[in-house]
């Protein structure tokens, strides 16, 4: 917005309702959960918010609501992985720190669409 000082407030990328779960924390297996996720990728990170209210694209700004975790991209590896869940459209966000998070979308264009601008950024990252 025009408040916004400039260089100060990263891009907004993408911002919409997948579904996750994080698998492994650290290189350490974790039980599922899958839960709704509003995902909003800004600047190197994937912010994700649980609050139903956050649900609008202005949430990810700072002070506007608070983020259920964040995902530093850079390094990160992305793979589709429909064998490590029985959910179609499906694929897996590894981080440098071994974090492992499983996302999806009923909906095939949704996720690829999400899987192509999230590797447009870890490519981006890659070369700087
Ligand atoms: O890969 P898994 O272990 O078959 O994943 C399923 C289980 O985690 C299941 O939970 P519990 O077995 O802990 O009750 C989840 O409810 C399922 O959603 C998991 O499988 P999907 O195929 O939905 O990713």
């Amino acid at each position: 917005s025009s408040t916004d000082t400039e260089g100060v407030t990263p891009e907004l990328e993408k911002a919409g309702l997948l579904n996750k779960t994080k698998i492994a924390e650290g290189g350490r297996k974790l039980r599922k959960n899958w839960n709704p996720s509003w995902v909003v990728l800004v600047g190197n990170s994937l912010v994700f918010f649980k609050d139903p209210k956050s649900q609008n694209p202005d949430s990810w700004k700072p002070g506007n609501s608070r983020p259920e975790s964040s995902v530093d991209l850079r390094g990160s590896q992305l793979q589709w992985a429909n064998d490590l869940s029985s959910r179609k459209n499906v694929f897996k966000l590894r981080t440098v720190t071994g974090n492992e998070f499983l996302l999806q979308s009923e909906t095939e264009l949704l996720i690829r669409e999400w899987y192509r601008t999230i590797q447009n950024v870890i490519d981006r990252l890659d070369k700087e």
